[in-house]
């Protein structure tokens, strides 16, 4: 067998193509099947040497990339990941899902990701700024507010992209949104750094109402991985609905509460939000945390550590949920699993909930994050759509479009999932089943359109 060389691509790329071979699509619509081998190229790869001067005055040269993916929908879209992981195979497999998941939104965005392999762990903040500089150096040739629109992901908040706009500013000589995550003084969107954990929330509330009428999060037992953006707004929105948080996490381990019934508190996730801002890592609080509050479980991950579990969101990375921890999270009662992260569950974890919600109907429920989390994105098109227009919508209007926006997704997930299904089964529809049909019927029509292919 030939080992594949880009396994996380392969891995978004099959897992996409069985839902859309398992279903009646291509039974109805033929023609799109060969929108398959076209949309899964990307339209461009651009691939480039970042070299920058470290505090010693050393040079230090890493690499930087942009996949501007499908652009059928609008001007390509997606975060920029720096991670000492970080490949082209990383990169296509989140550019694949982005195509997808930003036709999900309902705005007029095409799909993109891009990135370097440095690793701001370690970094002084000159450092960073430096290394901003000199990847924008390259990436601003690339990019403009009707081409190519990046924002930050795992390793890129708020102070990078504020660099990486100084820089591509004094490149181009032009002020235009061609980043999104942007500062508020200076064309951000109220919402966009709460966007993808309050959106996530939103879905979820959907799935909640959907399986019992009226259900909401209060009281329920909620478990999240990770402890970057996405993980911290879950949590705050959880909290605020009157769920228990009972597990957060980074890469090098994972904190759970200690007793059952109790919860993380908005206190500890601002404690958290701040250590994450020196890019320190989770454990250095264990003073700072009320004693006795939390176990500490260095080297893990929540998932097979928990008591009884309602929701399990991972919001860390990809593959961070495996077939054994989906197995323990069944176990443990867990009744929805929605992702934050890209990717968050391996096909075996997928296996695991799809084969459980048809075997056992109401059991279990999985939205995948091309659905779950797309309001992080959806808030940049509002940040992009604000920006044309040179006008600020107040967070009351922004998060009502959140709302909504997410709410139409999980519409269009159940409807879509229905509409095509081949399962015979009076359990819950398939939402990893109608997120992928339903975006890739959007970007597969757009691109027979404008004669991609025919
Ligand atoms: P952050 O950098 O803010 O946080 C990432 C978190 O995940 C940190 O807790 C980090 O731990 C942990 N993590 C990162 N890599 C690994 C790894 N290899 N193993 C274990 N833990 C890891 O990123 P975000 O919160 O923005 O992103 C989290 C996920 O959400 C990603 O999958 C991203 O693609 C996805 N996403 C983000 C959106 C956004 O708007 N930001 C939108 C949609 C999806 P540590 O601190 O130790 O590095
Ligand atoms: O705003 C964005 O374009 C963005 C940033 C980070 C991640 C994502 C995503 O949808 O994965 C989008």
């Amino acid at each position: 067998m030939v080992l594949p060389v880009e396994p996380e691509f392969e891995q978004a790329y099959t897992e996409l193509l069985l839902t859309l071979e398992n279903s009646t699509l291509f039974d109805k619509k033929p023609v799109l099947k060969k929108a398959i081998p076209v949309v899964s190229v990307p339209e461009r790869i651009i691939q480039f040497r970042v070299t920058w001067e470290d505090d010693d005055g050393v040079i230090n040269v890493n690499r930087g990339y942009r996949v501007q993916f499908n652009s059928a929908l609008g001007p390509y879209k997606g975060g920029l990941r720096f991670h000492p992981t970080v490949n082209l195979s990383i990169l296509k497999f989140l550019g694949y899902e982005q195509i997808f998941k930003n036709a999900l939104t309902g705005l007029s965005i095409g799909g993109g990701k891009g990135g370097a392999d440095f690793d701001p762990k370690g970094k002084s903040d000159a450092e960073i700024r430096r290394f901003c500089s000199a990847f924008m150096r390259e990436l601003s040739r690339h990019i403009g507010e009707n081409t190519d629109v990046p924002a930050g992901d795992i390793g890129v908040g708020g102070r990078e992209i504020g660099y990486l706009f100084g820089a591509y500013k004094r490149y181009r000589n032009l002020w235009e949104g061609v980043l999104t995550g942007k500062g508020l003084s200076w064309g951000g969107s109220l919402i966009r750094p709460e966007a993808t954990g309050y959106g996530l929330i939103y879905y979820v509330e959907r799935m909640l109402d959907y399986v019992s009428p009226g259900d909401t999060f209060a009281g329920k037992t909620v478990a999240i991985s990770g402890s970057g953006n996405v993980a911290q707004f879950a949590a705050l929105k959880a909290i605020e609905l009157g769920a228990q948080v009972v597990s957060m996490s980074d890469s090098k381990g994972a904190y759970i509460v200690a007793t059952p019934g109790t919860s993380f508190s908005v206190a500890d996730v601002a404690l958290i939000a701040n250590i994450k801002l020196e890019r320190k890592e989770l454990f250095v609080l264990d003073d700072a945390f009320p004693t006795g509050k939390f176990t500490y479980l260095p080297g893990a991950r929540p998932w097979i550590h928990l008591g009884k579990v309602d929701i399990a969101l991972p919001c860390a990375t990809q593959n961070e949920i495996s077939g054994e921890e989906a197995l323990a999270l069944v176990a443990a009662g867990c009744k929805f699993i929605a992702e934050g992260s890209n990717m968050g569950s391996t096909m075996d974890a997928i296996e695991v909930f799809e084969t459980e919600r048809v075997k056992a109907p109401g059991s279990i429920w999985y939205a995948p994050g091309k659905a779950a989390n797309c309001g992080g994105v959806a808030v940049s098109g509002l940040e992009m759509a604000q920006n044309s227009h040179r006008i600020n919508w107040t967070k009351e209007q922004v998060d009502e479009k959140l709302k909504s926006i997410m709410s139409t997704c999980f519409d269009n997930c159940v409807n879509t999932a229905i509409e095509y299904s081949s399962e015979k089964t009076d359990g819950l529809p398939s939402l990893v089943k109608g997120a992928n049909i339903a975006g890739f019927v959007k970007v597969a029509e757009a691109m027979l359109d404008q004669g991609d292919f025919y």
